[in-house]
């Protein structure tokens, strides 16, 4: 029971709310209501407030700068969001509305009570002893008496724009009924706008944005993708907040229908909402009592690879491939309209290159075509498709085979169990973090040949193959040589070219061999528009080898280390930015989405520089194939990148890392060199302390204007977080994302850096045989 002194607080509170807002304090005379029964009203100026925590309140109001009234039920601790409206598209003029419910109890009316005339009503079957009331779930219900949980009628059944705890979207297949939420048409209009959220029920469940004229005219703008059985397939971020806002997807005889709850913490469950904007967009908020604002815990589309069907039929869309105005084709097609796709019209999509393999007729098994897995996306929309949630993997892949139209399947669920067949067009595909596994059919030819496509899964290559592109490992075609590895620039048959990284069979350790093809499996989960991507490997007999995007923009070293015009070309706000897009791209390694890839050898000659000089972080994952069984044996990291508590005992977690972004980011800002950190570090330290950082900077560049104060603040606080990096003690580093958010925001906190031990640690440790293996060498160019 509530204290009487917490509910007098609260009639305080909403006393006060209905002063700061300028609606009329008659609801406080009225005092704290929560019902109306047969026969009474509600006018203007009086509310009702839902018992319990009083979360909720139904009144008249105006929206925006409308002085048009309507009645609606908002958050008492935020007046102005009102999440259910009565008469949408019916306003009243005046202060004469009032709500009451009729003498026989079948029906609640909102009258204009000058007129007479009937805005709204909802009907029920008549009832005897029919009470409004508010519910502290913020469902306005009518019911007979006041017990029980069967409702005459409840606003719950006819959302308006937003989904609140305990509502639900979707269908009934007994009744027929359907559940959804429209959009506002605008901040001062309640009326139905253009934007309208439905849960799609062919198919797999999953929920659907659509935009224009409700029925036929409508079209989709953005889908979560299939609900997986834990989160929609396409909404990975939903299970951070899914402790807290558990999903119920339902999907039975009686109905396929979706809602969330709110769990209590401390007594009250947290307020929240997922409302869908007149903007186009939908969001979760969720209320913040400290800072008396909703925060935003999820918002979609998000990014141009959430517009629906953007890469038309069979692309693939990758939200990091700005370039490629982010579309691909799936592996074994191309795109249908090259001269439209050039233009950035990539809605056109894509057309196969090989024709299946249907000879048998309906008789599949004797078909030559196989499967290639598209790892990690957001499955298509499966609005065509065929789901059976009792089928296996393996009889999904018979059926697939066995049925002349089937162009893929998929597991239906997260953990691999049930089977979903797409017989027509693959369409809106894309990568997202956590995707799912998608295996599309191909001709068996599909399967000799490179993939020739930026957005593509990682494909096994044969040897043969790699041979016939870099002319038997040629001379001529070497670009580059490290203690690892060897790099060749392959030249695929229609001009297209890959480096070729042969990792050295001497430095492979027998466990490095074994693990290649996990550790490739792991490489290729991970997209990240500052992570190289990985377009094949090879693993036949001896050789491990893998294919990566071709940079003809070579690495970092060569930029900040080379002669004045290309070391100019990267001016100091482009440094910068490279320097954050490095940053991010570690935090998301030391993150990734099967949990933390430390990168253990990060330096410059590791980044390499697109056509748009955005840096791209090579060689992630494969350091640790050369690390021996027992440890102690091989110094992996390059001198002058390594931290010192691996330089002395061969520790190594995440915190090297940092210290080599550390020795990354002062190397990009100064241009100079050290590979065994005598000169810079010691430098560094001096400048800081004479509070001269900017001296730091690469003399050979002009030094940037004295007015651009936003670009001095910027370099100077960048060369501070170098700093910080760099501390002896791995404690005293900040964690990749600490440093993302120090680099994004002008105005986050810094620690004063400590003084750095800087006597020579490279003397304080013999040098290893290995240690000349793994210098600076340029391993990928
Ligand atoms: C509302 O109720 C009051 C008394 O409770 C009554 O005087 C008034 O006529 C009612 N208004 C309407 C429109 O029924
Ligand atoms: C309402 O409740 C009364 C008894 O309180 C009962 O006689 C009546 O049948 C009920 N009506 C409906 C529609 O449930
Ligand atoms: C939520 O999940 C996403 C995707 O899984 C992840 O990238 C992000 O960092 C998470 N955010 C928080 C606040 O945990
Ligand atoms: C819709 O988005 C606009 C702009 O972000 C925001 O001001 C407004 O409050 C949102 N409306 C709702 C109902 O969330
Ligand atoms: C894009 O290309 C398709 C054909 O691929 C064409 O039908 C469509 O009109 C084009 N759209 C624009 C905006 O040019
Ligand atoms: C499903 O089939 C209908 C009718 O053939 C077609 O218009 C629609 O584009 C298809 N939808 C998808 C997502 O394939
Ligand atoms: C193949 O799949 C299509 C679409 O689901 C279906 O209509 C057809 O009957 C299937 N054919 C065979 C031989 O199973
Ligand atoms: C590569 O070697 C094979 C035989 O080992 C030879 O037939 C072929 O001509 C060679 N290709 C090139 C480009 O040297
Ligand atoms: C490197 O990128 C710049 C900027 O896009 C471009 O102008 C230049 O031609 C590229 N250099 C090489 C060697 O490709
Ligand atoms: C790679 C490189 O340039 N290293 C330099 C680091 O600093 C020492 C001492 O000044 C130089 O001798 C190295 O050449």
């Amino acid at each position: 029971m509530r204290s009487t002194r917490q509910s007098s607080n609260l009639l305080r509170l909403v006393a006060f709310f209905f002063l700061l807002s300028g609606q009329t304090s008659a609801a406080a005379a009225a005092g704290v209501a929560d019902k109306l029964d047969k026969g009474q009203n509600l006018t203007d100026g009086q509310t009702l407030v839902s018992s319990g925590g009083g979360s909720y309140t139904l009144g008249f109001f105006s929206p925006g700068k409308s002085t048009k009234r309507y009645l609606g039920i908002w958050f008492t601790v935020s007046g102005d969001t009102v999440y259910w409206v009565a008469n949408r598209d019916r306003p009243l003029d005046g202060k004469s509305g009032v709500l009451l419910l009729n003498d026989d109890g079948s029906q609640l009316v909102l009258l204009d009570g000058g007129s007479r005339r009937t805005v709204w009503s909802a009907s029920f079957l008549a009832a005897s002893a029919a009470v409004v009331q508010l519910l502290d779930s913020g469902n306005l219900v009518v019911r007979n008496g006041s017990g029980g949980d069967a409702y005459l009628w409840q606003s719950f059944d006819q959302p308006s724009d937003t989904l609140l705890p305990g509502m639900k979207m979707g269908k009934s297949l007994w009744s027929g009924q359907e559940w959804f939420i429209t959009a506002w048409r605008s901040a001062d209009d309640p009326s139905p706008g253009d934007y309208r959220r439905t849960l799609a029920t062919d198919g797999l469940p999953e929920l659907v944005l659509w935009r224009g004229g409700g029925g036929g005219g409508a079209t989709k703008v953005y889908r979560t993708g299939p609900w997986n059985g834990r989160f929609f397939n396409g909404v990975p971020e939903a299970s951070n907040y899914s402790d807290k806002f558990p999903l119920q997807v339902t999907s039975s005889a009686r109905e396929v229908t979706y809602g969330y709850g709110s769990v209590a913490t401390a007594g009250a469950a947290p307020l929240t909402r997922v409302v869908v904007n007149y903007t186009g967009v939908v969001e979760r908020l969720v209320w913040d009592a400290s800072s008396r604002a909703w925060q935003r815990f999820f918002q979609g589309p998000r990014d141009p690879c959430d517009s629906y069907a953007r890469c038309g039929p069979f692309g693939l869309c990758d939200a990091d491939a700005a370039a490629t105005s982010f579309c691909g084709c799936v592996d074994g097609f191309t795109a249908a309209s090259p001269s439209a796709w050039a233009l950035r019209n990539t809605s056109g999509g894509c057309r196969r290159g090989v024709a299946l393999d249907c000879a048998g007729g309906g008789g599949g098994s004797r078909t030559t075509d196989k499967f290639k897995v598209v790892r990690g996306v957001k499955l298509p929309d499966t609005r065509n498709a065929s789901v059976d949630m009792g089928a296996t993997a393996a009889e999904c892949e018979r059926r697939c085979l066995g049925n002349c139209s089937c162009v893929a399947y998929a597991a239906a669920d997260i953990n691999g169990g049930g089977c979903v067949i797409w017989t027509d067009d693959i369409v809106d595909l894309r990568y997202v973090d956590r995707g799912q596994d998608l295996y599309l059919r191909l001709a068996k030819s599909e399967f000799d040949v490179i993939p020739d496509n930026p957005s593509m899964g990682v494909a096994s290559v044969n040897l043969a193959t790699i041979k016939s592109i870099t002319e038997n490992f040629s001379e001529n075609c070497l670009i580059g040589e490290g203690g690892f590895s060897t790099v060749y620039k392959g030249v695929q048959s229609d001009g297209r070219m890959v480096a070729v990284k042969r990792l050295k069979q001497s430095a492979l350790t027998n466990k490095g061999k074994k693990d290649f093809a996990r550790e490739v499996a792991v490489m290729a989960g991970l997209h990240h528009g500052s992570l190289l991507r990985l377009l094949a490997y090879c693993n036949e007999g001896n050789e491990r080898i893998l294919v990566y995007a071709y940079m003809k923009n070579k690495s970092l070293d060569n930029h900040i280390f080379g002669p004045l015009p290309r070391r100019a070309n990267l001016h100091w706000r482009r440094r910068l930015d490279i320097i954050q897009a490095i940053a991010k791209g570690v935090a998301y390694l030391h993150e990734g989405p099967d949990g933390s890839v430390i990168h253990r050898d990060l330096k410059l000659s590791n980044i390499l520089l697109d056509d748009e000089l955005k840096p791209k972080i090579a060689d992630f994952g494969t350091a640790k194939l050369f690390v021996a069984d027992q440890s102690g044996q091989t110094l992996v990291v390059s001198q002058g990148y390594a931290s010192p508590e691996y330089a002395l005992r061969d520790e190594m977690t995440l915190k090297c890392d940092v210290y080599s972004f550390g020795v990354v980011l002062l190397e990009t800002l100064s241009g100079v060199r050290n590979g065994s950190m005598q000169t810079l570090l010691p430098q560094a330290w001096r400048l800081w302390e004479q509070g001269n950082l900017m001296d730091l900077l690469d003399p050979a560049m002009a030094r940037p204007a004295p007015d651009d104060a936003e670009l001095l603040y910027d370099l100077e606080r960048c060369i501070h977080i170098g700093l910080l990096c760099i501390q002896d003690m791995a404690d005293d580093r900040p964690t990749m994302s600490e440093i993302v958010a120090m680099l994004t925001s002008r105005t986050s906190q810094m620690e004063q850096p400590k003084r750095p031990t800087l006597d020579s640690r490279a003397a304080m440790r013999p040098l290893r045989q290995s240690d000349v293996q793994g210098s600076t060498t340029t391993d990928l160019t």
